[in-house]
């Protein structure tokens, strides 16, 4: 399943997982009319969706792969192909004709065929897992960026009139009431004008009913406009949610959407009125089995860890996860803090502006906008990570995105994470500073809080001195079972006593609203031999995780639970500190 609930239920859905012919071409030969008559006998087979690199023999393929499947159609149809996440480059061919082109990774994409005959049909997808200088991420990134059709392709029949989108917004007007607008976008399929019924629910009662007028091959945008009262808002320990549905002749379309401000006040967050201290871990969406392709029963498990662990918050480092992940937090009153993968520490400033790069990055951005802006759990829309905020590029990009995103969603704060906080000059910018530092791992522990007094002080020359501030990364590595009696780099011993001593810092500064506890999980790292970068990465995996990459519990695991499950407030630490 995509989504946690169902969001079609006359649409007629079905997933095209399974083994798909594939090949690579290290050579990048493969030109579409070849592979169309003649893809190459000796392919391979491999599951769709997933990342070829998980499978034997392919562990460390970067580059361009072709796949193809069949498709057998009873009756003559339109067909909708929605592509939930393809890696890198995507070029579909139906038929041996090119239906377009998507560049990206980790959002949605889709082609609509209109009056598909009965039959078999050739799906053909060139992909492209190649980073460059002007790809997203960058070509050093420290993490493994796997290849491949990584989530689900789903091939949907659509009737003549169709949903091509709906979306919900709301302005609260008091506690318990809001003024809803639902838009939906209606597209025409028929060479004839058609008149259908347009129905709406809010959990399951009609709250609209009437009809649309749509010309031959048109489409339309449907405005309702409505006062909803008796709401209920969601709150992180009573998170409710509202099921609405929309019913267009024979079309339907399902989402969920939760009532909720977001604002800052003298540094700090506060949801629904009410403060909050954010307590989290950064999430790779990432397991050596299935990469990126993380499966929907993992996700539960792995949300039960962290629920134990005391968070109420979680880091999407560093991209768009998948929907079926937000949907739980939606409905665990978990906070989400999403992103793009603008990932910087080695990301020159003089790249940073590159035209196609820039323009590759505000399209992803856009797409998870509109992918996820029903999610009351997303509270930040983070726009880089790391990159040189010390430059003018960076400065110029800042603003680029951050009016990107104000533009398409006002319901949410735009953040991002500096590792220059001493010398950033983009602190102004944003509703909230995040903080990467490493003190006690690339740097001694004592530098923390010298560089938070020069950050504080920086940040009123900056204008942001009421801007909230969260730790969003900081940590070291602990290699899973290397415990003894003294704390050596790269032990457990070691990585627990620093992250202990790091949050009790934090949490004696009243001007930090939060911590993101550099990793939740342990994960594959660029390999070495490719990129002599990341040479401190033992097993070739980031060990920063609190759990290992099995998830299986390290002693910084039980630290941080007790620290997290500690019901004191949070910054009455001062006297803990040692
Ligand atoms: C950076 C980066 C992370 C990770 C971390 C580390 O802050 O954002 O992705 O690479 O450093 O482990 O050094």
């Amino acid at each position: 399943m995509i989504r946690t609930f169902q969001q079609h239920r006359l649409r007629e859905s079905q997933l095209l997982d399974g083994l798909w012919d594939f090949v690579f071409d290290k050579d990048n030969i493969g030109l579409s009319e070849e592979w169309h008559t003649n893809f190459p006998s000796n392919h391979d087979r491999v599951p769709v969706p997933a990342c070829w690199n998980n499978e034997l023999g392919k562990y460390d393929y970067e580059g361009v792969a072709w796949y193809r499947t069949w498709i057998t159609i009873e009756d003559s149809s339109h067909l909708r192909l929605l592509f939930h996440a393809v890696m890198g480059h995507a070029d579909v061919y139906w038929n041996g004709q090119h239906l377009g082109y998507h560049y990206g990774g980790f959002t949605p994409f889709d082609f609509v065929i209109p009056n598909v005959t009965a039959g078999v049909h050739e799906l053909i997808v060139r992909t492209d897992s190649t980073l460059e200088h002007n790809t997203l991420p960058y070509h050093i990134v420290d993490w493994f960026h796997y290849g491949g059709i990584i989530r689900p392709v789903e091939l949907q029949h659509l009737p003549d009139v169709w949903i091509d989108g709906m979306s919900i917004t709301y302005d609260l007007t008091g506690a318990s009431s809001a003024d809803v607008q639902i838009r939906l976008k209606l597209q025409s399929l028929s060479d004839t004008p058609a008149e259908v019924p347009v129905t709406i629910y809010r959990n399951h009662e009609i709250c609209y009913s009437d009809s649309a007028y749509l010309p031959a091959k048109g489409n339309i945008e449907l405005v309702v406009e409505q006062n909803w009262i008796d709401l209920k808002r969601w709150e992180t320990e009573d998170p409710v949610l509202y099921m609405i549905r929309a019913v267009v002749g024979k079309d339907d379309k399902t989402d969920r959407i939760g009532f909720r401000s977001v604002e800052t006040r003298n540094k700090k967050i506060l949801l629904n009125g009410k403060e909050l201290y954010l307590q989290g871990v950064n999430r790779h969406e990432e397991h050596p089995d299935w990469g990126f392709s993380f499966p929907n029963k993992l996700m539960t498990k792995e949300l039960d860890i962290i629920l134990q662990m005391g968070c109420n918050t979680v880091r999407g480092s560093h991209y768009p996860q998948s929907e079926y992940w937000i949907d739980l937090l939606d409905e665990q009153g978990i906070i989400f803090w999403s992103e793009i993968p603008i990932w910087g520490a080695a990301f020159p400033a003089k790249e940073t502006d590159d035209p196609l790069f820039v323009e590759r990055a505000m399209t992803m951005m856009g797409e998870m906008i509109d992918r996820d802006l029903h999610h009351p759990s997303i509270l930040f829309w983070s726009v880089h990570n790391e990159i040189d905020t010390r430059s003018e590029q960076a400065f110029e990009l800042s603003i680029k995105m951050t009016e990107l995103v104000k533009s398409k969603d006002q319901s949410r704060l735009v953040t991002y994470a500096t590792m220059h906080p001493m010398t950033d000059i983009c602190l102004g910018l944003f509703d909230v500073i995040g903080i990467n530092y490493y003190g006690g791992w690339y740097f001694g522990h004592a530098e923390f809080k010298d560089m938070l007094e020069v950050f504080h002080e920086r940040c009123k020359e900056y204008g942001a001195e009421n801007t909230p501030v969260l730790m969003t990364e900081f940590g070291g590595a602990g290699v899973y079972g290397d415990s003894g009696w003294e704390p050596r780099l790269f032990s457990e011993d070691y990585q627990a006593d620093l992250l202990g001593k790091s949050l009790k810092l934090f949490r004696s500064d009243p001007k930090i609203s939060g911590t993101y506890v550099w990793q939740f999980a342990d994960t594959r790292a660029q390999l070495q031999s490719h990129l002599p970068h990341f040479r401190d990465r033992a097993r070739s995996f980031n060990n920063k995780g609190l759990v290992n990459e099995y998830r299986k519990p390290k002693l910084a695991y039980r630290v941080v639970k007790g620290i997290y499950t500690d019901h004191r407030d949070p910054y009455d630490w001062g006297s803990t500190l040692s």
